[in-house]
């Protein structure tokens, strides 16, 4: 853990300054000028400062991919595990140590394609814990190629001719998978992220915020989307106020998405309920 005082140890003076969170030893970071998922860290860091979270106390998860290895620079407990399986893994960790706060990040390659079962039970179940998904629309880290949730007819470098498939919707599969929390944000709004991200992470249960990024230097590229303000700022002609149903893909625009909360429910989460049922079977053989 770098030098600096733990976050929580600071006086409160309003401020959130980034570099106490961060392993200042990796500096310079990997990621391409402008890209959202710097954006996202940022938001999560502040966030994760603003509920006043020890680092002892958190473990932050991710799989493979320029999402996951923001992870890293977390200055408190990282895993970057296997491509497709930082869902299973924080399911692991979060059973064997309660009292943590965990934390996924992960990409949408790495949670709703190799990692798609892992995402449908981790939504089914039920466990206290938060995955933010940084949807970029594409692999970034290997070189720019299709992923379920690339807009209709953009170019990636499997879909030369434009991508045919329709997009898949993470925030409404994780509710019709049963997530408790689900929500969505885009890095244009980064306060409202941030507020986003807290909720999330206080929400006893399964979380789901999922994350308008960018990829400024393969799909801005391949695409001409322009620069990264200029990406940015695209994201505000996606975004819906209300919420949106069948949507008609149309070529060349970004797909709608509309931001917020959009699912909050009560049911009993994993672990409460384990509790609750071993004390029953406690009770009853030692009632015998
Ligand atoms: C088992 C396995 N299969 C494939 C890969 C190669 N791989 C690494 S990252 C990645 C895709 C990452 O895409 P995404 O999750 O969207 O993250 P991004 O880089 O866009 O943030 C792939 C296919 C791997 N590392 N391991
Ligand atoms: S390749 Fe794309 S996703 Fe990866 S760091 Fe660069 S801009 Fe970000
Ligand atoms: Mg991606």
């Amino acid at each position: 853990m770098n030098e600096r005082p733990a976050p929580d140890s600071l006086p409160r003076d309003g401020s959130f300054e980034i570099r106490d969170w961060l392993r200042l030893e990796l500096m310079p970071h990997f990621m391409c000028p402008g890209c959202g998922h710097g954006i996202a860290l940022r938001a999560l860091l502040w966030a994760l400062d603003e509920l006043r979270v020890r680092k002892d106390d958190l473990a932050v998860v991710s799989g493979i991919g320029c999402s996951g290895r923001t992870a890293a620079y977390i200055d408190a407990n990282t895993f970057h595990v296997t491509h497709g399986r930082p869902l299973a893994f924080a399911t692991g960790l979060k059973l064997a140590r309660p009292d943590l706060t965990v934390v996924v990040i992960s990409g949408d390659g790495d949670s709703l394609a190799i990692g798609g079962n892992h995402f449908l039970h981790a939504c089914r179940r039920n466990l206290d814990m938060t995955l933010v998904l940084l949807n970029n629309e594409i692999y970034g880290m290997t070189g720019g190629q299709v992923s379920p949730t690339t807009s209709a007819a953009r170019f990636t470098t499997t879909t030369p001719f434009g991508n045919n498939e329709p997009v898949f919707d993470a925030c409404e599969v994780a509710k019709a998978a049963g997530a408790t929390f689900v929500g969505r944000e885009a890095t244009l709004q980064t306060p409202n992220l941030k507020e986003l991200l807290k909720e999330a992470i206080a929400h006893h249960g399964f979380s789901m915020v999922e994350v308008i990024s960018d990829c400024t230097e393969i799909y801005g590229r391949k695409n001409d989307l322009g620069n990264s303000p200029e990406m940015i700022l695209n994201q505000k002609q996606a975004m819906r106020p209300e919420a949106y149903r069948n949507t008609v893909d149309t070529p060349f625009r970004p797909n709608p998405f509309h931001t917020g909360v959009l699912a909050k429910r009560d049911r009993s989460e994993y672990l409460d309920t384990y509790r609750a049922r071993t004390e029953a079977l406690r009770e009853r053989e030692e009632s015998k």
